[in-house]
């Protein structure tokens, strides 16, 4: 262990002295795990570095249209040939060892190249920035770095990683960095519009249907502080929806004029309810669902909680105004 670095040169180094490299990302991949793999081994390639990539899940579909995610493999294990046929271990977005979900990737050397604050620097190098917007903002570091173009389709996956990472520039780490990021990966060759597209004009049919079953159980409190959906089994059926359907469906209230706290309830399976929470402000949601051994930040969390959909809403619902009314 080498400790942790920002040199994006470092991590150059580390890339090209590599001769075949396993490349992954978390469960469940995002625009910036899919986006700063294929710019990373565009980069390898470079470098005369081989690659492979693999992911344990495939990524969401529409930013999966991207050019260059045809050649990333999505399997539950690591490839046959794997430690033997590879020297090096890249992983990117991942601040622990658990996430990508595959064993055994400590059996060689890891690049861990990741931006989340709480890392736990399991590699042989870890080139970690909490400052950097996403993950593919530090890829882009990599090819500045190494004097490297990054090609149109290249531009493009960080483009794709920057934006999903940042909600289209809108959120808090949409920093003077990623607007200059995002501005060099247009010069190169990124067409925010067609990123736009596969990233918002994607969605299923049942997940239009299931929002119009969820817009049905809007409850909002007479104070008009809490704005809660739900979705239980018989929605998700006539909507011939799945759980990964429901994507999204919490913006909804929480989008409404004065809500400060947004609970969204989802039942798919007897006994068991799902649930996400969202607030403003100084008003904690991360312990309501840590009190029933969930997690998250202070202004979006997530539980799971044994019962029946109609008690649940009602008793966190409870909760929640209680939490309201402590003064937060
Ligand atoms: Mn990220």
């Amino acid at each position: 262990m080498t400790g942790a670095s920002t040199d994006a040169a470092e991590a150059v180094r580390c890339l090209a002295d590599a001769r075949r490299a396993l490349v992954t990302s978390h469960m469940s991949p995002d625009g910036d795990a899919l986006g700063s793999e294929l710019a990373l081994a565009e980069l390898a390639a470079a470098f005369g570095t081989d690659t492979v990539i693999v992911n344990r899940d495939p990524a969401p579909a529409g930013i999966a249209e991207m050019p260059g995610a045809e050649v990333v493999c999505v399997a539950p294990t690591t490839p046959e040939d794997f430690p033997k046929g590879f020297d090096l271990v890249v992983t990117l977005e991942c601040p622990g060892l658990d996430r990508p979900g595959f064993d055994g990737l400590d059996a060689l050397p890891i690049l861990n190249i990741d931006h989340h604050a709480a890392n736990d620097r399991y590699g042989e190098l870890n080139y970690l920035d909490e400052s950097a917007p996403a993950v593919g903002e530090m890829v882009l570091r990599m090819y500045r770095a190494a004097g490297v173009e990054p090609s149109a389709q290249a531009a493009t996956a960080m483009y794709v990683a920057l934006s999903t990472d940042t909600g289209d520039f809108r959120y808090s780490n949409a920093t003077p960095r990623a607007f200059l990021a995002a501005a060099e990966l247009v010069e190169a060759g990124a067409r925010p519009e067609q990123v736009a597209e596969w990233v918002h004009q994607r969605r299923s049919a049942a997940s239009v249907r299931l929002l119009g079953e969820a817009l049905r159980t809007l409850q909002i409190t007479e104070d008009g502080r809490v704005a809660s959906l739900s979705v239980d089994a018989d929605a998700f059926a006539r909507a011939q929806a799945t759980p990964a359907d429901t994507d999204g469906l919490i913006n909804v209230p929480r989008a409404i004029t004065g809500v400060i706290v947004a609970a969204f309830f989802k039942q798919w399976e007897p006994g068991v309810v799902r649930i996400s929470l969202r607030s403003r402000g100084a008003v904690d949601v991360r312990a309501i669902a840590a009190a029933y051994g969930g997690g998250g930040h202070s202004n979006a969390a997530g539980c799971t909680v044994p019962g029946e959909l109609a008690a649940v809403r009602q008793e966190v619902l409870a909760r929640l105004r209680t939490l309201l009314e402590s003064g937060s």
